[in-house]
């Protein structure tokens, strides 16, 4: 049975992650840490919770031995637009929990998931079907972070032995917690707006190619790269994953099949444009689907459909 850390619980990725952890492998057996407890208090109060700091090594090594860890979600950082207000900030949050939980990990001998993303690329890198193992030179401050994760990472797995696998997470959309501070944003806000208003006003142009996928694959491919056997892994941080890629006009052409009336207009936001243009428009996969069987579920279709009738039957 597996005894699972996941730091920054509370978030986006991780309070589904969290969710299905605890199902897959039981409430007491996934233990979570954020630096908040006010949010979803199903989850804080449904297993093992802890108030940390990702970056207080110290108490994540109390509770990794406490509750004899062997995995550990590493899940906290500051996103791409939010990180650009406060570089230093950034830097310390995203580096600091990051390098604590590796220094834990290898005291420890746990394994080690991070998620990077496609922010880990630049300008110089190709723009179409990026490869899996080619130019990173980011110009966005959580691009940095991203890269230097990367690296710290495979440090850790090569001088140390510790277990570390990641992914290059594209914009996850999802409904049950709301990103907060990234630049594929955007791409979740759309919905409820649409649902609301039938109108959305977007903050990237609307002919701005990203990589997207649906929280319900993000989830499986967390899930599914810490359980691959690791002699087939050839890579470990950070993988391409590819779900589907397309603009702000395509997304709102789908939700218009469902919504007839629902209108976009555009109000460039010039810190996030700068960050997306800097970002490939679509990623190549084939090493995660050979290493470890990565197969997305959703497209843009079948996850607008989905997300629409989610918010619809809750009444957002
Ligand atoms: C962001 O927009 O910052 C994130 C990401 C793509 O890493 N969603």
């Amino acid at each position: 049975m597996k005894n699972i850390l996941i730091i920054g619980s509370l978030g986006q990725l991780g309070s589904e992650i969290a969710l299905e952890c605890r199902k897959r492998y039981g409430d007491d057996h996934v233990v979570l840490t954020d630096i908040r407890n006010d949010v979803n208090k199903p989850l804080v109060e449904g297993g093992p919770f802890y108030l940390v700091d990702a970056r207080d090594g110290q108490s994540v090594d109390a509770i990794v031995k406490k509750h004899n860890i062997d995995t550990i979600y590493h899940l906290a950082a500051v996103l791409s637009a939010r990180a650009e207000k406060d570089p230093l900030n950034a830097w310390n949050l995203n580096m600091g929990g990051l390098i604590a939980s590796l220094e834990v990990a290898k005291a420890n001998g746990c394994a080690v998931f991070t998620p990077s993303s496609i922010g880990a690329f630049g300008p110089t890198t190709p723009k179409q079907y990026t490869p899996q193992d080619t130019i990173q030179r980011p110009t966005s401050i959580y691009g940095v972070t991203k890269v230097a994760g990367e690296l710290l990472c495979d440090y850790y797995y090569h001088k140390f032995d510790v277990d570390t696998r990641g992914i290059r997470f594209p914009g996850v959309i999802s409904n049950m917690t709301p990103p907060g501070g990234g630049t594929t944003d955007y791409a979740v806000e759309i919905y409820y707006e649409a649902v609301k208003s039938h109108h959305y006003t977007c903050f990237l142009r609307g002919d701005t190619y990203l990589d997207m996928i649906y929280m319900p694959d993000a989830v499986q491919a967390a899930i599914q790269i810490m359980e691959a056997n690791p002699a087939r892994l050839r890579h470990r941080n950070a993988f391409n994953i590819a779900a589907m890629s397309f603009c702000p006009e395509e997304q709102a052409a789908y939700i218009r099949t469902h919504i007839p009336d629902f209108t976009i207009s555009y109000d460039i936001d010039p810190v996030k444009q700068a960050i997306a243009d800097s970002w490939p428009d679509s990623l190549e996969d084939y090493a995660a689907r050979v290493e470890w069987d990565w197969k997305p579920r959703f497209d843009l279709a079948a996850m607008t459909a989905d997300m629409l009738t989610t918010i619809q039957r809750r009444g957002e």
